[in-house]
C-alpha cells in the first residue's frame, strides 16, 4: 500500500510500451501456499469466498509473496452458479461436485437469473475492498458456458466430456437454452465485477479444447462472440480468453471480440503468431517446469519471453494453473527472473 500504482499489466493488454514484461499466474492463490492451507483449515472454500476480509487477504497473498503485476479475485468458476440453484461443493482433491446435474430442459428452466447485487454481494464487496488495498490491477473472472456446462452435465470433473458432448449433439434445443442461460449469467456477473472495480476480466474456457474447430465454430463461437461483444459495448476493461489444449481453436478465437488470448503450453508463441494472430498474448510456460531444476526452468522461460516480446502486447503467465505441489520459492524466483530479464533500465 502507498506504493505507486503498477499498471504494467493493463498497458500490455493495450499493446502499450512497458518498463518490464508483466507477470501473473493462473491459480496464483491456492494450496501450494502454506498461508492458504492454514486459512483453509479454518474455513471451507465457499466460506472464504463469502467473507470479504478473508477473501481479499487470500487474493493479496500472491501479490505480496511473489511480487506479481496483477491480482486475480479469489473465487471459483462455480461461485455464481451456487446462488442460481446449482448444488455445488468444492471437494478436496477433486474440485467442484454437483448433486443435481442437468439433463433436461426442465432442469435448465429451474436455474434462476443471476442478480449479482443480491446473489453475490460478498464478491462485489471483496472487489471494492481490494481496490483500496492493491497497488496492482485486479482481474475479475468467470467460467465460460462450455466449461461451466461440462460440470453441470457431468456432475463434476471429467476426462473425455462425452456426456457433455453427447448432450450438445443430441439435444440442440436444450444445449442452446443452457448456453444462453450461462452466457447471461457470465455477462451479468462480469459486468457487476467491472462496475465494482475489476480492471480486467478473464473468461476461463478451460475444457473447450475437447471440441474440434468445426464444433467450436458451430456450437460455441456464437455464444462467446455475444459475451465479448456485450462486454465491449457496456464496459471498457480488457477481456482475456483462456482455454487449455485449444491451439487447434486459435483461428476461431482470433475472430472473437476478446482483447487478449491466453495460450496453453502445447504450442509455441512463435507458432501462434505464424497463424496470423495479432491480439496481445498471455502465457505460456508449461506449469510442470515449476518442478524442473531452476536452470532449465529459466532457460524455458527465456524462450517463451523472447517469442512473446517479438510484438507489443505480451503478458507472462503459465500455460495453465499452478498446482498444489509447486513451491512458493520457485515462483518468486521465476517472477524476479522475468522482471530482471525484461527490465528496460
Ligand atoms: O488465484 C486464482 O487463480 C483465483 C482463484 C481460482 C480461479 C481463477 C480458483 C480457486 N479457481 C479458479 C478457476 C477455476 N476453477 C477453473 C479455471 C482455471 C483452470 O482451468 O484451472 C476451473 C476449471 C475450476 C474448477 C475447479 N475448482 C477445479 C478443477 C477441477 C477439474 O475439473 O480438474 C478445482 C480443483 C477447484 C477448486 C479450487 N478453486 C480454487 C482453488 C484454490 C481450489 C482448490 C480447492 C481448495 O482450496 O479446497
Amino acid at each position: 500500500m502507498g506504493k505507486k500504482f503498477n499498471d504494467t499489466f493493463l498497458k500490455a493488454c493495450r499493446k502499450e510500451e512497458v518498463p518490464h514484461v508483466p507477470v501473473w499466474y493462473m491459480r496464483q492463490a491456492g494450496r501450494y501456499q502454506p498461508e492458504y492451507r492454514a486459512i483453509r483449515e479454518k474455513y471451507s472454500f465457499f466460506e472464504i469466498n463469502e467473507n470479504p476480509e478473508v477473501c481479499a487477504e487470500v487474493t493479496r497473498l500472491p501479490v505480496e509473496q511473489l511480487g506479481v503485476d496483477a491480482a486475480i479475485l479469489f473465487a471459483d468458476i462455480m461461485t455464481p452458479l451456487k446462488p442460481i440453484g446449482v448444488h455445488v461443493d468444492i471437494v478436496e482433491g477433486i474440485g467442484p461436485v454437483i448433486d443435481n446435474p442437468i439433463s433436461s430442459l426442465q432442469d435448465i428452466g429451474k436455474l434462476k437469473d443471476l442478480k449479482p447485487e443480491e446473489d453475490v454481494p460478498y464478491i462485489l464487496d471483496t472487489i471494492k475492498l481490494l481496490r483500496n488495498q492493491l497497488d496492482v490491477p485486479l482481474i475479475g473472472f468467470s467460467g465460460a458456458p462450455f466449461t461451466l456446462a461440462s460440470y453441470l452435465i457431468e456432475g463434476g470433473p471429467s476426462k473425455g466430456y462425452h456426456k457433455t458432448k453427447g448432450f450438445m449433439y443430441s439435444k440442440p434445443k436444450e444445449w442452446q437454452a443452457l448456453m444462453d442461460k450461462l452466457a447471461e449469467v457470465t455477462v451479468s456477473y462480469l459486468q457487476a465485477q467491472i462496475h465494482s472495480g475489476a480492471q480486467a476480466v478473464q473468461v476461463f474456457d478451460s475444457w473447450v479444447g475437447a471440441l474440434s474447430a468445426e464444433d467450436y465454430k458451430e456450437y460455441i463461437a456464437p455464444t462467446m462472440t455475444r459475451i465479448f461483444k456485450t462486454l465491449k459495448e457496456n464496459t471498457n476493461v480488457p477481456s482475456i480468453y483462456f482455454g487449455s489444449g485449444s491451439s487447434h481453436l486459435l483461428e476461431e478465437w482470433n475472430k472473437l471480440p476478446a482483447d487478449v488470448l491466453s495460450i496453453d503450453w502445447r504450442i509455441s508463441l512463435d507458432k501462434v503468431r505464424a497463424l496470423g494472430i495479432d491480439k496481445p498474448l498471455q502465457g505460456n510456460l508449461d506449469p510442470s517446469l515449476l518442478l524442473a531444476p531452476f536452470e532449465l526452468l529459466k532457460e524455458r522461460a527465456k524462450k517463451v519471453i523472447d517469442q512473446g516480446i517479438s510484438r507489443p502486447g505480451y503478458i507472462f503467465n503459465l500455460g495453465h494453473g499452478i498446482f498444489p505441489s509447486a513451491s512458493v520459492d520457485t515462483l518468486k524466483k521465476l517472477t524476479d527472473f522475468v522482471h530482471d530479464y525484461t527490465s528496460k533500465n
